[in-house]
């Protein structure tokens, strides 16, 4: 019985994420930056078996993730150069947090699966080519192999190879994303979906792609000085921006629900009041609120006064992904 069991985590963006310079390949079109978390959890466990079968929260599952999920593998065998057919194996992962949480899944779940597929399979591929790979299956993803302060860079059309990197250790800067969640439904547009329509049919979308790495820029140098007053208002351009984008695509996609704009004006009076507080939100109604440790409690107790905001998630700076059990394997050459 060969088996690996590894553990990853969800990352927020700092610097967005949004639209593709190669589909094929997934390369991004801008660079982005994130934040890996800790306390929230994917576990994934890959055995070797007859035939290939994934289990997402204990249920089974096909169709488009498992078609994600073992091409994922399918890449790690290639990149390993093993001859052969690549071994079938028995998928299965779970979530310590809910999907309806705002916080991407997909990212902890393909960084999880690259690292325990890699055991598994005995693949023995260092980390920044686990992180190109998982890439290319969900950008996101290739950035929660690291944990702490993470980029990941704008590719060439084509590019094979574009791992995420990391810029500083989670114990860098005492970050505080507080989740305000707004919603228990689903979102109505998934990200590969809305960032598609942005890039083919948005009028605002080259203004994105001239404005992106100037953010992306001020965000890391901001995070490299610890500076919450210049990284609170890039980080703020950089989700308003992108979401500027997907308003203006065709038809418009509005990831906001009406609490997401009530949020943003509440977190704009925190600011009047002198809290260090701004706003960031993903492909989903949720509003993260990045601050600093020694405000966080204070700004979750104003976020929950807010009608509509559910409860708040405090999330702070974690670490990368990592195999729990497997077995020993010899590095490829
Ligand atoms: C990000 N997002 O930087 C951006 C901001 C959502 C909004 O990366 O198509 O699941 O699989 O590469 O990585 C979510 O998109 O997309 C995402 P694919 P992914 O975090």
């Amino acid at each position: 019985m060969t088996l690996a069991v590894a553990v990853a985590h969800p990352n927020i963006a700092l610097a967005k994420y949004w639209g593709k310079r190669d589909k094929g390949r997934n390369v991004p079109s801008v660079p982005s930056l994130s934040v890996t978390l800790a306390g929230m959890s994917t576990t994934t466990r890959v055995e070797l078996a007859e035939r290939d079968s994934l289990v997402l929260n204990g249920r089974e599952s096909d169709g488009r993730p498992a078609e994600r999920a073992f091409a994922l593998l399918e890449l790690l065998w290639l990149e390993a150069g093993k001859s052969g057919a690549r071994p079938r194996a028995s998928v299965s992962s779970r979530n310590d947090f809910p999907t309806a949480a705002g916080l991407a899944s997909s990212a902890s779940a393909f960084a999880a699966l690259a690292v325990a597929a890699d055991r598994a399979l005995a693949t023995a591929l260092p980390t920044e080519r686990l992180s190109s790979l998982a890439r290319r299956i969900s950008a996101s993803s290739g950035r929660s192999l690291y944990g702490g302060f993470v980029e990941l860079a704008a590719g060439e059309p084509e590019s094979e190879f574009l791992p995420a990197r990391p810029v500083a250790p989670a114990d860098y800067w005492d970050l505080r994303l507080v989740v305000a969640v707004t919603s228990e439904g689903a979102k109505d547009v998934g990200s590969t979906e809305g960032m598609n329509l942005t890039t083919e049919t948005s009028p605002l979308y080259g203004g994105w792609l001239a404005a992106a790495p100037a953010i992306f820029e001020r965000i890391k140098r901001a995070v490299l000085d610890r500076d919450i007053e210049a990284l609170g208002p890039a980080v703020e351009a950089s989700a308003l921006t992108m979401h500027a984008t997907a308003l203006s695509a065709c038809p418009g996609i509005l990831y906001w629900n009406g609490t997401t704009v009530d949020v943003m004006h509440a977190v704009r009076r925190m600011r009047q009041g002198g809290l260090p507080a701004y706003v960031t939100m993903d492909a989903g109604p949720h509003v993260k609120v990045v601050t600093l440790a020694s405000h966080a409690e204070q700004v979750a107790l104003a976020l929950r006064a807010i009608p509509g905001v559910l409860r708040t998630i405090m999330a702070q700076p974690g670490g990368g992904a990592h195999v729990l059990e497997g077995p020993q394997s010899e590095p490829t050459p």
